[in-house]
């Protein structure tokens, strides 16, 4: 591994634990995710901030207008691509929104992708994640794949197999951390560390849960040997948002702070 890759790999994660804060689900899903103080970009960077996040995940937008602000205070994940929840999910693609230079540009430690495998544009996402494997390498920066069986080959999205399948996808592919969605029992997650092997394994948080439900997931999460979280909604929807990246920090991070 090149130097500056290590470098920003060390500020993401933090004795072998990652725990990121998403909030580019404004493009993903829409508004609908967001209430009236959520909607403001500040309000979670201030969340990432205080909770000390090992990263926040944002779009180039919401990153060029507010990141400024919290740089040295929590590490940049700037997601490249992209869709709206408006396009049919059959044919599903996201496009690239943003590049490797504007990454370096902003100052961020990672860049963050997703990728449908199984869509019928799959062979198209591979091709454009490709070039930026290259070029991030080229440049040392770590790359998070966000892996997602999806599309009208995939029968369900949420099977063990095929989310084992996306991790090592994402191993295959070149990426340092793989996020995919929890697999719902400690033993089949367990597979899916396994199977993307040097690739950290993230979860995401998913929609929102009740507490308990959802610090439950995380030790779960954690139980099968992952790496962390890459979360969203069930922490900035919360209303107790900084109670529940405390339980969150225990789960992941474990008593030694
Ligand atoms: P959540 O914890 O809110 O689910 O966020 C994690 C995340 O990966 C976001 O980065 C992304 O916007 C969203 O989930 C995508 O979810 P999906 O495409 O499954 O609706």
């Amino acid at each position: 591994m090149q130097i500056g890759e290590a470098v920003r790999l060390s500020r993401i994660v933090k004795r072998g634990k990652i725990l990121l804060l998403a909030y580019d689900q404004g493009m993903e899903h829409g508004p609908s995710d967001f209430n009236e103080k959520n909607t403001n970009p500040e309000y979670v960077l201030d969340i990432a901030k205080k909770g000390r996040y090992t990263g926040v995940v944002l779009q180039k937008g919401v990153a060029k207008h507010y990141f400024e602000n919290y740089a040295g205070d929590v590490p940049l994940v700037l997601k490249l691509n992209g869709r709206t929840n408006l396009v049919p999910k059959d044919d599903i693609y996201s496009s690239p929104v943003a590049s490797v230079k504007d990454a370096v540009n902003f100052g961020a430690d990672a860049i963050g992708y997703t990728i449908y495998i199984g869509s019928p544009q799959e062979a198209r996402m591979f091709s454009d994640f490709a070039q930026i494997e290259k070029e991030a390498r080229d440049f040392g920066i770590p790359t998070i794949l966000w892996a997602y069986p999806r599309g009208k080959h995939v029968q369900n999205e949420k099977s063990p197999e095929v989310i084992s399948y996306a991790a090592r996808t994402a191993l295959e592919l070149g990426a340092n951390i793989v996020k995919v969605n929890y697999t719902g029992s400690v033993e089949s997650f367990r597979h899916v560390v396994q199977a993307a092997q040097k690739t950290l394994v993230i979860s995401a948080g998913g929609s929102k849960q009740t507490d308990a439900e959802f610090i439950e997931k995380a030790r779960e999460v954690m139980k099968a040997g992952a790496a962390g979280f890459a979360v969203g909604r069930n922490v900035w929807q919360n209303e107790e948002p900084m109670k529940i990246t405390e339980e969150l920090r225990k789960a992941v991070f474990g008593k030694v702070e």
